[in-house]
C-alpha cells in the first residue's frame, strides 16, 4: 500500500509510521487521518508485526488538526472530521500491538490526543506538548478532554485545558503525561531499542495487558478485576505461559512464540 502523507517502515517486527507533512508541522487533515485509519489496520493484520511506533517527520510530532482545512467546515463536515480522529485513535487504543509514541517536537491539539492514545510515550527534549484548542474557539475533538483527565487528572487537565498552554517534556514527564525524556538525537534510538524489549516478551500478554488496561480503566473496579480472572485463566492455555515458567524452571531466557 503507498501513502501520500505518511511513510511506513516494517523492520524486525517493528512497523514505525512518520507523518510526512512537515510545511504544515504534520498536520492532520482529513487525508492523513484516513491514511492513519488504514494503515494502523494493515499493521494489525500484518502477522509479521509485533510493537508500533508512530512520530513526525522534521520538527514536529504533530502540531494538531489541520487549521486550513478545518475552518472551512461546516457542522456535518466538523462531525465527520472529528468522527475520523476518533476512530483512529479507538483503533490504535483496540491494537494488539503496544503503539509507541516517538514524540520529536510539538504535539499540540490532535498531535497530543494521537501521542495520549499511544501505549507507551517517549519525548525528545524539544518536545512541547498541549492543548491549545481554545486559543481557536474551539475545545478538543479527538478525545483530549477525556484521556487527559484521565491520564494526569482532573486539576491539571483543566488547567491545560481551559489556557491553553503548552509544556514542555520536563514537565509532561513530572506530572505523568509521558514516560521519558529523551535527548532528540537518541530519540528514534531509544524508542527502537524500547519496541526491541518489548518484542522479546510474550504477545499474546502484550495484546491482553493492553486490553485489560485500556478496557479497565473505564469500568468500575469488580467489572474489571472479572475481565482480569478471564484473560489470566486464558493465558493458561498458550504456549507461551508453558515456555516462560519451564524456563525459568530450567535458569534460562524464554523464547515466546506469541502462541
Ligand atoms: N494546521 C495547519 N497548518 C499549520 C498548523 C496546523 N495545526 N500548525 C502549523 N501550521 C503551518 C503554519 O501555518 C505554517 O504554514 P506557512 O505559514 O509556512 O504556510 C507552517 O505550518 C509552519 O508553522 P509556523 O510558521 O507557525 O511555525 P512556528 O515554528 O513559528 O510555530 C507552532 C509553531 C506550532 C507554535 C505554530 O505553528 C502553531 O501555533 N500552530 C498551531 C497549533 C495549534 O493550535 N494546534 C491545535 C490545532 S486544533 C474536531 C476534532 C479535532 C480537533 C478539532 C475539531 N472536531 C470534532 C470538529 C482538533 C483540533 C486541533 O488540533
Amino acid at each position: 500500500m503507498s501513502y501520500k502523507h505518511i511513510i511506513v517502515e516494517k523492520k524486525n517486527g517493528i512497523g514505525t509510521i512518520t507523518i510526512n507533512r512537515p510545511q504544515v508541522l504534520n498536520a492532520l487533515n482529513r487525508e492523513t487521518l484516513e491514511e492513519l485509519i488504514t494503515v494502523v489496520q494493515e499493521l494489525e493484520n500484518d502477522p509479521t508485526i509485533h510493537v508500533a511506533i508512530i512520530t513526525g517527520k522534521e520538527k514536529a510530532f504533530i502540531a494538531g488538526a489541520d487549521i486550513t482545512q478545518m475552518q472551512e467546515m461546516n457542522t456535518l463536515q466538523a462531525k465527520k472530521f472529528g468522527g475520523l480522529g476518533h476512530q483512529l485513535m479507538q483503533h490504535i487504543e483496540n491494537s494488539r500491538l503496544p503503539y509507541i509514541a516517538a514524540v520529536n517536537g510539538y504535539a499540540l491539539g490532535g498531535g497530543c490526543e494521537l501521542m495520549m492514545a499511544c501505549d507507551i510515550i517517549l519525548a525528545s527534549t524539544h518536545a512541547k506538548i498541549g492543548q491549545p484548542e481554545i486559543n481557536l474557539g474551539i475545545h478538543p475533538g479527538f478525545g483530549g478532554t477525556q484521556r487527559l483527565p484521565r491520564l494526569i487528572g482532573k486539576i491539571k487537565a483543566k488547567e491545560l485545558l481551559l489556557t491553553g498552554d503548552t509544556i514542555d517534556a520536563q514537565e509532561a514527564y513530572r506530572i505523568g503525561l509521558i514516560n521519558k525524556v529523551v535527548e532528540p538525537e537518541k530519540l528514534m534510538e531509544e524508542t527502537e531499542k524500547l519496541a526491541q524489549k518489548i518484542l522479546t516478551k510474550s504477545a499474546v500478554q502484550t495484546s491482553f495487558i493492553k486490553e485489560l488496561v485500556n478496557k479497565g480503566i473505564n469500568i468500575d473496579l469488580p467489572s474489571a478485576n472479572t475481565l482480569e480472572i478471564a484473560s489470566f485463566s486464558a493465558s493458561f492455555a498458550t504456549e507461551d505461559q508453558k515456555e516462560g515458567m519451564t524456563a525459568f524452571l530450567e535458569k534460562r531466557k524464554p523464547l515466546f512464540k506469541g502462541k
